[in-house]
């Protein structure tokens, strides 16, 4: 775990440097009992060249917990058989140190659980330790938000928001041949327009989650600080739709080159062609378990429960790393829990807010898919899905509602390497 740098001690907690007078330290035990501490490590240096002065051992001393370690530095600095007592200093490279940005915002337990607001610490998925290895980058791998839209002028999202090269803006022309007419930022599949402007909130806030521009000083951060999302809106404003809106969708994230779909959407009728256009994607697609509470083993959820190569099913959990009432699970068709309650994100017209669901947890782990996709660009789906599966955190409390018991942990996405 990584604490944030106005939290973090610059010594090591329970622990001290413990220079002796006595030259035997014979009464190590007597000295240890007194303060309730154990003996670590004899630290004595050889002093062969005798350039410091005769004296006992140096030992490195651990407090029992919930001693206070400055105050017992005090205590035991009085102590006559006590030399010096130093703490034990924390130091790290220069440029080695791990700059978190400036926008991880305590809402974003998410991200990094440092156990606040009645969380539990590390109830995360570790994104500062994924961060030291890699936060994303502007030319990453495509992920596409199959949602209601995505407000791509807020100022946390528009830097990381897909751009058509071969379009030319509002000429009513479809410059790139593709079908669509000014389709710059992505695509309105439910009008069939190059208009892809949310009206909802709903995909706004997915695509905060999955990238939230970081390090720019406001909002908050997503899950790559630096990606591509295109906006494809298969949804009307109140949030219907059909099944063709939905093929049309999937069909574009296909020819426009999305290497992952987020799609925090589902429920209703299983149907053959919305199943056939995602396996006839390359894509990986990322889909929420859905929000019922149901185990899907025995009512499947759709498009979460399809039988595909090339997809990941998600359960949302909490601050504390349980399922929430409304998550469904399913131990055979549900793959992995990721942060779904209490999610603070993006919304459209530069607004920020809380959401929860399965429709929130699927977009953690789009967004470590892509970061992955934005490390690995040759990553084939079955390695990535291995990575975000088998790099997952095992959890006992998660045994036997979803596969495994795994909750998404970026960092382990990032190492993870097959046995
Ligand atoms: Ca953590
Ligand atoms: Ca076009
Ligand atoms: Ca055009
Ligand atoms: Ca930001």
């Amino acid at each position: 775990m990584i604490q944030t740098s106005s939290a973090r001690p610059n010594f090591v907690e329970r622990q001290l440097l413990v220079r002796m007078r006595n030259e035997s330290f014979l009464e190590e035990t007597s000295f240890t009992e007194t303060y309730g501490a154990t003996v670590a490590e004899d630290l004595t240096p050889p002093n062969e060249m005798h350039q410091i002065a005769e004296g006992g051992k140096l030992v490195l001393l651990e407090l029992r917990p919930g001693q206070n370690t400055k105050a017992m530095q005090r205590l035991i600095s009085l102590d006559p058989r006590v030399d010096y007592v130093e703490l034990n200093h924390s130091f790290s490279l220069d440029e080695g140190e791990q700059n978190l940005p400036n926008d991880l915002q305590g809402e974003l337990w998410g991200l990094h659980n440092t156990g606040q607001n009645g969380g539990t610490a590390d109830a995360d998925i570790d994104a500062p330790e994924a961060w030291a290895i890699h936060s994303g980058r502007a030319d990453a791998p495509i992920v596409a938000v199959i949602d209601t839209g995505v407000d791509y002028n807020h100022p946390d999202l528009k830097d990381n928001i897909w751009v058509n090269q071969g379009e030319i803006p509002g000429n009513g022309k479809d410059d790139d041949g593709n079908g669509v007419v000014d389709d710059v930022y992505g695509f309105n599949a439910f009008d069939k327009t190059g208009n892809p402007m949310d009206r909802h909130s709903h995909g706004t806030h997915c695509a905060g989650t999955i990238a939230g521009v970081g390090n720019n000083g406001q909002g908050m951060v997503g899950v790559n600080q630096r990606a591509r999302v295109m906006p494809i809106k298969i949804f009307d404003n109140s949030g219907s739709t059909n099944a063709a809106a939905i093929i049309r969708g999937i069909n574009y994230a296909t020819k426009m080159g999305a290497r992952v779909t987020s799609n925090s959407w589902g429920g209703g009728e299983s149907n053959k062609a919305i199943l056939d256009a995602f396996r006839s994607s390359p894509a990986l697609h990322i889909m929420a378990a859905g929000n019922k509470g149901e185990n899907t083993d025995t009512k499947p959820h759709y498009p979460s429960s399809y039988e595909m190569a090339n997809n990941v099913s998600v359960a949302a959990s909490d601050r504390n790393d349980e399922k929430p009432g409304f998550s469904s699970y399913g131990p055979k068709s549900v793959d992995i829990a990721a942060p779904g309650k209490e999610i603070f994100s993006t919304l459209p017209d530069g607004k920020y807010g809380y959401k929860s669901g399965t429709s929130m947890a699927t977009p953690h782990v789009s967004g470590v898919a892509a970061l992955v996709t934005s490390l690995y660009p040759n990553i084939s789906n079955e390695e990535l899905k291995a990575r975000l599966l088998d790099g997952a955190d095992h959890l006992a409390n998660w045994q036997g509602l979803i596969a495994e018991g795994r909750r998404l942990n970026a960092h382990g996405a990032l190492t993870y390497q097959a046995h």
